[in-house]
Order: structure tokens, then sequence, then C-alpha cells
């Protein structure tokens, strides 16, 4: 029986005016619900969740709250509003018109991008499966479902372009959406950092900050694309994105709170032996998850990029404030590299240098919520900073591939990067210690695993106790 898509998906697309699109989404959408239950939230099928659900992208459509079971989320297709006279802001075609549909000689170009945006958002809900068993309270178990069936809109918010813009490559690239999965030897998810396990919640917390955050800047230079649905979907996938950076700081922040309360409380920096996550431990996930977020922008110097950028299809942070002229063809870009054993600067041509310059955009922004950890760390009066490791550490995609670096900048030799490794990036000992704290998730309303505070406000206004997750 034919499904009323345009009642079943909400969405400002009005898909219920395309039969051809329809009948491709119907297609779709049994399969989206067998991965869901195979590969999203184990056993979560009958919790009812107090989630946010997008009917619409205006102020008052984009959160709604109320109790849904994940099966049933609305995962609907939403673009940001049209901007009728948006002209393309650099590039080759600067000061165009804004592509309504695919220039035939970019569709390969696009659909890549497209497919590598999509890519990430069911992997993360992969490495996220077996959270909620261990969840440190019903707040967390709440906040990881809305993660997960916002990366679930996500996704549908790629295949949506996929299927609308990329006839069969397009239906057939969502399939294999669906058929990659984190981690697997055979078919694994594209890059790097989303075939990595989420195993435990300071990871889950890290990720978050780190991993989504890679999602902004990504996103947000996706939002500057020629092609117009993919800029307009990616608008409006940013709003929901700051929800799950929120999650991460504040994981870090609320269980860095409650260390040093137990530092402060017992006067003692053994705070393992009180069954909470040491500020060293904590370091060691930061820099493992900072690396890896890092490899997510790709090469230093990248002609795909420089491509990028000059055909139209992917511009940088906030392009149009940015004050040059947009084009880049003349101007150079200094990027960090390794040559005959040292860290030089070198000077590269600025198209060329467009994932670094993301990259440094995002190092900013990191840097900004390391500040506001360290804040806490301060006014509990302990002596500790958190620091980001150099961004030649522990890297595997670019410039520093293959070299030793210090978290504070020295090349090493391999001897002395295997004597001090342990210092630095968790070992099999910190992440079963880690291990041994989580679970069984905590599911008293109002009450918090031991190893994190609470936070300072409940969603959407609601009481500390309040009843987030109802198990059926
Ligand atoms: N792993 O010239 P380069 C998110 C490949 S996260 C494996 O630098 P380019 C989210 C690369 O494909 C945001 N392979 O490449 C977060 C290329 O292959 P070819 C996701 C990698 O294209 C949390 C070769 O190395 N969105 O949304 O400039 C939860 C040369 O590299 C990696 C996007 O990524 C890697 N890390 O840059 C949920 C946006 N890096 O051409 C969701 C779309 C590079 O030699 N993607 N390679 O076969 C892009 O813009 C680009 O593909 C990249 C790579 C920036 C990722």
């Amino acid at each position: 029986m034919a499904i009323d898509y345009s009642q079943l998906i909400p969405n400002n697309v009005d898909l219920g005016s395309d039969r051809r699109l329809q009948r491709a989404l119907e297609n779709w959408q049994p399969r989206f619900l067998d991965w869901w239950k195979d590969m999203g939230p184990d056993g979560t099928s009958a919790f009812e969740v107090y989630l946010r659900t997008a009917i619409s992208v205006d102020a008052n459509g984009w959160a709604n709250f109320g109790y849904v079971k994940m099966p049933d989320y609305r995962w609907g297709i939403f673009l940001a509003g049209q901007d009728p006279d948006r002209q393309i802001a650099y590039g080759d075609s600067k000061g165009k018109p804004a592509w309504q549909d695919v220039p035939g000689e970019l569709r390969s170009t696009l659909r890549r991008l497209i497919v590598t945006q999509g890519d990430t958002e069911p992997a993360s809900v992969e490495q996220q499966r077996l959270l909620g068993k261990t969840a440190p309270s019903l707040y967390d178990l709440r906040n990881l479902f809305q993660i997960n069936v916002e990366e679930g809109r996500h996704l549908w918010a790629m295949v949506y372009l996929l299927h609308a813009y990329f006839g069969r490559d397009g239906r057939e690239e969502a399939e294999a959406l669906l058929e990659r999965h984190s981690g697997d030897p055979d078919k694994p998810r594209i890059l790097g950092a989303f075939n990595e396990q989420t195993p435990d919640w300071l990871s889950f917390f890290m990720f978050t900050f780190f991993t989504d955050r890679d999602g902004k800047y990504q996103l947000a230079s996706l939002a500057e694309s020629g092609f117009d649905p993919l800029a307009r979907s990616c608008r409006f996938m940013l709003t929901e994105e700051a929800h799950h950076m929120f999650v991460g700081e504040t994981g870090i922040s609320r269980i860095i709170q409650r260390t040093c309360e137990l530092m402060k409380e017992h006067k003692t920096d053994d705070v393992r032996a009180l069954g909470a996550i040491d500020l060293p431990t904590m370091q060691k996930y930061l820099n493992f998850h900072f690396s890896v977020s890092l490899d997510l922008f790709g090469q230093e110097a990248s002609t795909n990029a420089a491509n990028y950028y000059t055909m139209g299809v992917k511009g940088r942070f906030l392009e149009t404030r940015i004050d040059d002229d947009h084009l880049l063809t003349g101007s150079s870009y200094e990027i960090e590299t390794i040559e005959d054993g040292r860290i030089v600067k070198k000077a590269v041509p600025a198209l060329q240098a467009l994932n670094e310059r993301l990259r440094q955009d995002y190092i900013e922004d990191c840097a900004r919520g390391v500040l506001r950890w360290n804040k806490i760390i301060e006014k509990a009066g302990v002596n500790f900073e958190m620091k980001l490791p150099h961004r030649g550490f522990d890297r595997r995609i670019g410039a520093f591939t293959g070299s030793r670096v210090s978290p504070d900048g020295k090349v090493l030799s391999e001897a002395e990067w295997k004597a001090n490794e342990a210092k630095w990036l968790p070992t099999d000992e910190d992440r079963a210690y880690v291990t041994s704290l989580m679970g069984p998730a905590v599911v008293q309303p109002g009450k918090f695993a031991h190893w994190i505070a609470p936070p300072a406000r409940g969603i959407n206004g609601q009481p500390a106790d309040f009843e987030y997750v109802r198990f059926n």
C-alpha cells in the first residue's frame, strides 16, 4: 500500500508532488528501518524517549518535544529557507546564481562529497549502538538517543539529495550507505574516525565534542556550496549539530567537575581509588579524539580541496564574511609540515591549503572549549591544565603521517615515542578502568553515576528528576 510520505515524513520539499521521488523513498525507508533495528541503539525499540522532532524549519517548528518510540521518530526532510537571489560566493562561478540542479560536469564530485558526508551519519549511530546499556543517567540516555535520531535525520537529508538529484547512481549510493558499517573489515565506513569504537561514555563525550565539531566545520563549508539544495540542507543540519557538541562539552565538564570535587573532598589525586576518572586519563582520551578528528580534514595541501573551491562546490568556513577576492588564485597560506626530521612552516598556494585552513578554524574552536574546561579545574583549586596536543601528534592522514610527534610538538624517534606513548594515549589498562566504571545504566530519574556530576539544567526546562526515558 502506498504510504503518504508528505504526512509520514515531515518535509518542506513538497515531497507529495514528486511521484518518482516518493517511490524511491518508499523503497529506501523500510531498509533504513531495518538498518536502525539491526545497527541502531540496541534493544530500545519499545522505549519512549523525550525527544525533539523537527516538523518545520522555523523557530517554533524545529524543536518539538514529546515522547516518541524511536522507530516511530519522524525523520523529516528539511532544507533551510531559499534565498532566490543567492549567488555563488567564490571560485570560477563567483557571482553566478546558485545552482538549483546539479551541473553535469560536477555530478560525480558532488555525489562523492554528499556520500562522504552521508556515510558519517549512520556510522556514528553504529559506533554508539551499545552505549545505552551503560548510561550514567536518564538525562544522558535521552541525549544519546536524541543525537542518534538526528544523525539518522542527517542521513535522510543526504539520501534525499541523492534520490532527488542523482538518479540511478544516487539510489545505489543510498543503498550502499546502509551496507557499509563502522569497523567492518570488508565494508568499512569511508573516513577513519568512523571506524573507531565508541565503547564508553568518556569516549562518547569526547567524540561529540571533537568529531561532531568536525561535522560542524564540514557542514559549514558545504553550506557554502553553489549547489543550493546541498547548502540549504547543511544549514539546517547545523541547527541540530549544536546540541551534539553541547552534549560533548557539558559531558566532559561534568566529569571534570565530579573528579575535582572528589580530589578536594578527599585531598588526593588518586581518584581512581574513589571510582572517578582522573584528569590525566581524560587528557589521554582528549589526545586520541582530537588527533583522530584532525585527520578528518584531509591533507594539508590538497588538490581535491582546491578543485572543490574553484568549482564552487565547497567553500570556506563563513565564506561570505571573509574579506578577500574569494578566488585565492594569487595568494598563499602557511602550513606546518615535516622536512628533514623537523617541523617547519611552509607557504603553499592558498587554494591547496583549504583543508588546513578549515582545520585551523576547527582547532581554535576546540581550544575555546578546552579553556572552559580549564576554568572548571581552576575554580575547583586543582592544579592541572588540559591541553590540545600539537596538530602533528599521532596523525594518520597528511604531512605528519609516519612521523612521531609529541603532544608539545617535538619530532621523536620511534624509541622515544614508544617510551612515552602510554603517557599520551589511552592504554589498554586505562580503557579497562574506564570501562569498569560503565554501567549498568542508571535509570532512576534524577540519579547519576558516581563519576559524573548532574547537569546544570534539564532539557527543555525540565526538572532534575524528569523521566526522560520510559522503559516499556
Ligand atoms: N579517512 O585530498 P585529500 C560529521 C582521502 S563529520 C580516510 O585531503 P579531500 C559527523 C581522501 O578521500 C564531517 N580517507 O582529500 C560527525 C582522498 O582520497 P582520493 C563529515 C581520507 O577530499 C560526528 C585522499 O585521502 N563530512 O558530519 O580534500 C557524527 C586525499 O586526501 C581521509 C565531510 O567529511 C580520512 N580521514 O578531503 C556524525 C565532508 N581524509 O581522492 C557526523 C565531505 C582524506 O585519493 N568530505 N582521505 O581517493 C570532504 O570534504 C572530503 O572528502 C574530506 C577529505 C575533507 C573528508
